[in-house]
């Protein structure tokens, strides 16, 4: 029997009919004591269940990475967790999600996972072990306990799916304190770790060329945001298709659709769904999505599902409720793709990074001139006063990857510098007018629109991998109208 059934030695919070006996084993705050016989009881008679998942198609991708940072940062000692649960409120966690870089690494999904780089090139997964049938934690730990939360991966299952030494956490301790000379810890995701290393300019060092290692995507992972992809279009195709469901009961329909297919089809939404219908498109991050979804307006859509493998798209399309545009919708939304496709056309190797972001805010400036709503004058010398950015708002393009801001740690002249193939970036430029701006024709207050793609650089140009989503107008039409077609599900809501 394990050391965990040994009767506790503090002095619990028990209650006088329930005294710490040989014959009782304590399980923690606010819990009565369980009896030993039950303990007994309850680990013992399973038969025992083997898994073999073989090797993860991930596994061999993971090695070639770890060697790379080995490659970057050499003579230094590495240690990557992944986290752990994080509080939802009081004892509710939310569902864990590991660490981004812990999982480039390791493709490991399990909480609390801690990955040791060796400076000799050794490297060892830390895993949490303990809630299978050895213990009571088995139907007392509702972290941990098999019973609680399902069977987890044993130590030689972790081994042979992942292709890495796996030990258990209990073990890193040792571990640690075996290390010669320099260390360097991902921080940020183990309280413990962080407080038992003090901060040195080699953590950020690791932090950052993890971060510029994820800038190029490999062909494991242009695969995995294209099966995000393939789920988000097919999450869209849902939202067009419930629309009329969601006209009377508002953008919860549409989030509460799209959420549903990133959790069928992948592991969840990679970021909160923005379903802003009418003038809510104009409010950058409307996630509330508490508002009323009216034939007439715009739905401005930005969603993204995230694979099992935890690549997520980021895909924003602004649609037309009614299943038909207005003039002065096309007007604004035609302007907005023509600054789209300028920006993609300038996404390529050698390109720098803002080349997209700056053939958008031309096509846009000119644009915005051409409707009155910028002066010549405030365009004397060509975007120098920025104006435009009353309307325009924000960026058009960031990294994608596991991440939907990828690689946010990398150095500015990393980030900003030149394209390379294997990149993968968003090209989302957009135009809001706030329903109270003075400075907008009234017929275009209130209107938002953002059209975003993601993509992929390529040795000769780039690919968009969310081109299966139309973007012109009368595409868009057509799209809408061939869902309706096939029949609108009454959602009863
Ligand atoms: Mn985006």
């Amino acid at each position: 029997m394990n050391d965990d059934t040994q009767p506790a030695t503090d002095t619990p919070d028990v209650s006088a009919e329930h005294p710490v006996s040989e014959n009782w084993v304590w399980v923690g705050k606010h819990r009565p004591p369980i009896p030993r016989a039950l303990v007994e009881f309850m680990t013992s008679q399973w038969e025992e269940i083997v898994v073999d998942e073989g090797v993860h198609p991930a596994a061999f991708f993971c090695a070639h990475r770890r060697s790379l940072l080995l490659e970057t940062l050499p003579a230094t000692n590495l240690i990557i967790p992944t986290g752990s649960f994080k509080v939802r409120s009081n004892d509710t966690d939310f569902r864990f999600r590991p660490g981004t870089d812990f999982f480039w690494l390791t493709a490991s999904h399990e909480p609390d996972g801690v990955l040791l780089l060796e400076a000799s090139g050794e490297a060892t997964l830390f895993v949490e072990v303990g809630g299978d049938n050895s213990s009571h934690r088995f139907f007392t730990d509702a972290q941990y306990g098999e019973l609680w939360t399902g069977r987890r991966p044993t130590l030689a299952e972790t081994e042979g799916h992942l292709g890495i030494a796996t030990r258990p956490k209990d073990e890193l301790t040792k571990a640690l304190a075996a290390l010669q000379g320099t260390t360097a810890l991902l921080r940020g995701f183990d309280a413990t770790l962080d407080a038992s290393y003090e901060a040195q300019e080699v953590d950020t060092e690791l932090e950052r060329v993890l971060n510029e290692l994820r800038l190029v995507k490999d062909a494991y992972e242009v695969e995995r945001l294209e099966e995000a992809v393939a789920a988000t279009v097919l999450g869209f195709e849902d939202v067009v298709r419930a629309l009329p469901a969601a006209e009377g009961r508002g953008e919860r329909v549409i989030e509460g659709i799209f959420n549903l297919r990133a959790r069928v089809d992948g592991n969840d939404v990679g970021y909160s769904t923005i379903a802003a219908s009418g003038s809510h498109a104009t409010v950058l991050h409307w996630t509330r999505n508490d508002g009323a979804v009216r034939r007439g307006e715009l739905l401005l859509l930005d969603a993204g599902v995230e694979c099992h493998d935890l690549y997520t798209a980021d895909v924003t399309r602004t649609l037309p409720i009614s299943g038909t545009f207005t003039p002065a919708q096309l007007t604004l939304y035609n302007l907005v793709l023509a600054a789209q496709e300028a920006g993609i056309a300038a996404v390529k190797p050698g390109a720098k990074f803002m080349a997209a972001h700056e053939a958008a805010m031309a096509v846009l400036t000119a644009g915005l001139l051409e409707l009155g709503i910028l002066e010549p004058q405030d365009e004397e010398t060509p975007l120098s006063k920025q104006l435009h950015r009353r309307y325009t708002l924000h960026g058009t393009s960031h990294m994608l990857g596991i991440d939907v801001h990828d690689c946010s740690h990398a150095r500015n002249e990393e980030y900003l510098g030149e394209l390379r193939p294997g990149y993968v970036l968003t090209v989302e430029p957009g135009l809001y007018f706030q329903p109270n701006d003075l400075t907008v024709p009234a017929e275009y207050r209130g209107i938002g629109i953002r059209i975003e793609d993601d993509v992929l650089v390529t040795s000769d140009g780039n690919r968009v991998l969310s081109n299966a989503l139309p973007r012109d107008p009368a595409a868009i039409e057509a799209w809408m109208a061939s869902i309706w077609r096939e029949g609108t599900p009454d959602l009863h809501l």
